[in-house]
C-alpha cells in the first residue's frame, strides 16, 4: 500500500472521530482460566495489552446461596496458598495504563441462571450480592462490575417470567448503591430478539446500566444441524426466506435493541474473536445451512468441540489445507477443509461489523475475548491482529508492540518486523533475549519449513520469565543483563 493511500485513510479515521466526538470503548474480555492453557495457548495476566482496551473485564466470579459474590478458583484469583494473585495482577494493570478502567465480572454461562434468579427475587440475598460486590470492587480495586446472568427466565430459572423485573429492581438498587462510590455498572446481555425479549425491560434496565454489552454471536451453532455463522453482519446465504422478527444478524440486533430504546451512547456491541465448528453429514454440500451431524473439530488449547480460537483457526490456516470462503451477503467468511466446516471472524469481516455499527453511534465494541486473538503473533507479523483492526476502526490510534509503529489497516508490513536478529532457533518455541530482559524470541517455522526469530517486547516494563513462559514483574525473574 503506498503513503499516499495511507495518509487518505489516517485522514479519514481522524475525521470519524471528530464526527463521532467521544473516544469509543473497546471492552476486553479476559477468560482467567486461559492460564490453565498449555504452549503457546497459554495466557496469564500479563499477556494483556493494556493499550488495546479501553476496559478490560475479569471474568468470572461467582455467587452462593446466599447471594453473596465469591471466587470460582481461589487458587487464581487470591494469592494464599501460593495462588496466582491474579486479582490484584489484573488491578496492576492501571500502573502500565493509568486510564485504563478495570472490571470485574460476575456470573458466566457455567453459573447458570437458578442462583441468580433466587437472588434477585429476594430483597436480603439482593442487598448480599450488593454489599458483596462493591466489598470485592473496593479491596482489589476494579472500576465497575459486570453482570453477567445467563438469563433471566430461561434455562435452570427458579421464577421465571418474575426474573425480569427481579433484574431491574437489583440494577436499580445496584445504582443506588454504586453512586455513592462512583462505580461503573455494566452487564452482558442476549442479542437476538427472540431470545432478549424473554429476558430484559430494556427500556429500565437502560435507566440503571452505564454500559449494555450486546453479546452479537453464538447466533447459530451446531446444535442447529445445519452449518450457520457465528455472528453474520447482515442476512446470509441460504437465509432468504427467514422472516425479519427471526433474523439472527447483527443489522436486526441493533435495530431491535436502540428501537427498545437502549440510548447508543450506552450500548457496546459484543463481537467474537473465536469460531463455531461443525462436521458436515456430507462433505460436497458445503455451503451456509448445509446439513451438519453436529460440532466439529476442537482447538489444541480451548480444546472444545464445536468452537475455536482465532489463535488455534489461523494456526491450522497456516499448517494445513483449507478453502476459505467468504459470504458476501452476511459479511463473514467460513472455512472448509473435507468434512470440517468452520464459521470465524477475520480482521476483514470485524472491521466491516465495526463500520457498521458506528452509523449508530453506539459506545464502543466488546470482544469475547482477548486470549483467543493471535496474541503472539504466531500466525502473522503484528500480534492480536484482530483486536488491532477494531481498534483502528474505531479510529484508536495505537501503538504496535512488536515493531513500535503505527499499525495500518494494512495487510503489508513495515519491513523493520522482519526477524533480521542474529539469534539462531534451534527449536520452535519460546526462547530468551540474551541481550535484554524486556524481549524474548518465539521461534517458529516460516512457509519454508526454516525456523525463524521473531523479537517481540513484554508489555510495560515487564521481563521475559522463561520458566513460566511469559513476561513477569521483574522481582519474580532473575533477569540481570
Ligand atoms: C457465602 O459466602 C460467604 C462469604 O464467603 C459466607 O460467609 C457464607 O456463609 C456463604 N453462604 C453459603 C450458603 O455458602
Ligand atoms: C453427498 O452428496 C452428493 C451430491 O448431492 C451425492 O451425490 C452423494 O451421494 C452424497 N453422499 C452421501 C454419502 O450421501
Ligand atoms: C420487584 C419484583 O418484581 N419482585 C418479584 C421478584 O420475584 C418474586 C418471586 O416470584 C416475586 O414474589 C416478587 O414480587
Amino acid at each position: 500500500m503506498n503513503k499516499f493511500i495511507l495518509f487518505v485513510l489516517g485522514v479519514i479515521l481522524v475525521t470519524t472521530e471528530q464526527i463521532t466526538g467521544k473516544e469509543k470503548y473497546v471492552v476486553c474480555y479476559y477468560g482467567t482460566w486461559a492460564a490453565y492453557r498449555n504452549g503457546l495457548g497459554k495466557f496469564d495476566v500479563t499477556n494483556i495489552n493494556t493499550e488495546l482496551c479501553t476496559h478490560i473485564v475479569y471474568t468470572f466470579l461467582g455467587i452462593n446461596r446466599t447471594g453473596t459474590v465469591v471466587s470460582l478458583d481461589p487458587y487464581l484469583d487470591y494469592p494464599e496458598n501460593w495462588g496466582r494473585d491474579n486479582l490484584r495482577k489484573f488491578n496492576a494493570l492501571k500502573k502500565q495504563n493509568p486510564t485504563i478502567k478495570t472490571i470485574l465480572a460476575v456470573g458466566g454461562w457455567n453459573e447458570g441462571s437458578a442462583k441468580y434468579s433466587v437472588m434477585a427475587a429476594t430483597p436480603k440475598l439482593r442487598k448480599n450480592f450488593i454489599t458483596s460486590a462493591i466489598e470485592m470492587i473496593k479491596k482489589f480495586g476494579f472500576d465497575g462490575l459486570d453482570i453477567d446472568w445467563e438469563y433471566p427466565n430461561r434455562g435452570d430459572t427458579v421464577y421465571g417470567h418474575d426474573d425480569i423485573n427481579n433484574f431491574t429492581q437489583l440494577l436499580k438498587e445496584l445504582r443506588e448503591a454504586f453512586d455513592k462510590h462512583g462505580l461503573l455498572l455494566c452487564a452482558a446481555v442476549s442479542s437476538v430478539k427472540s431470545m432478549a425479549s424473554l429476558s430484559y425491560d430494556i427500556p429500565a434496565i437502560s435507566r440503571y446500566l452505564d454500559l449494555i454489552n450486546v453479546m452479537a454471536y453464538d447466533m447459530n451453532g451446531a446444535s442447529d444441524l445445519v452449518t450457520g455463522h457465528n455472528s453474520p453482519l447482515h442476512r446470509g446465504e441460504g437465509d432468504e426466506n427467514v422472516p425479519k422478527d427471526n433474523l439472527k444478524t447483527i443489522d436486526a440486533v441493533l435495530e431491535y435493541w436502540l428501537e427498545q430504546g437502549c440510548p447508543p451512547e450506552k450500548l457496546i456491541l459484543g463481537l467474537p474473536l473465536y469460531g463455531h465448528t461443525f462436521k458436515l453429514s456430507n462433505a460436497t454440500i458445503n455451503g451456509v445451512r448445509a446439513p451438519s451431524d453436529g460440532p466439529g473439530i476442537a482447538g489444541p488449547y480451548t480444546a472444545t468441540r464445536g468452537m475455536i480460537g482465532y489463535n488455534e483457526l489461523c494456526m491450522k490456516f497456516r499448517r494445513e489445507t483449507w478453502k476459505l470462503k467468504y459470504d458476501n451477503s452476511a459479511k463473514v467468511p467460513y472455512a472448509v477443509q473435507g468434512n470440517n466446516w468452520v464459521s470465524y471472524d477475520d480482521a476483514q469481516s470485524l472491521t466491516a461489523k465495526v463500520k457498521y455499527a458506528l452509523q449508530f453511534n453506539i459506545a464502543g465494541i466488546t470482544l469475547w475475548s482477548i486470549e483467543t486473538d493471535d496474541f503472539l503473533g504466531a500466525c502473522y507479523l503484528d500480534d492480536y491482529p484482530l483486536t488491532r483492526a477494531v481498534n483502528i476502526v474505531l479510529g484508536r490510534s495505537i501503538e504496535s508492540t512488536t515493531h513500535g509503529s503505527v499499525s495500518t489497516p494494512t495487510t503489508e508490513k513495515p519491513s523493520t518486523s522482519q526477524p533480521t536478529d542474529q539469534f539462531v532457533c534451534e527449536d520452535t518455541g519460546f526462547f530468551p533475549n540474551p541481550d535484554d530482559c524486556t524481549s524474548y524470541y518465539y521461534c517458529v517455522k516460516n512457509a519454508g519449513n526454516i525456523l525463524v526469530p521473531k523479537l517481540l517486547h513484554c508489555p510495560g516494563n515487564l521481563h521475559w520469565d522463561q520458566n513460566n513462559e511469559l513476561c513477569n514483574y521483574p522481582d519474580q525473574t532473575n533477569c540481570n543483563i
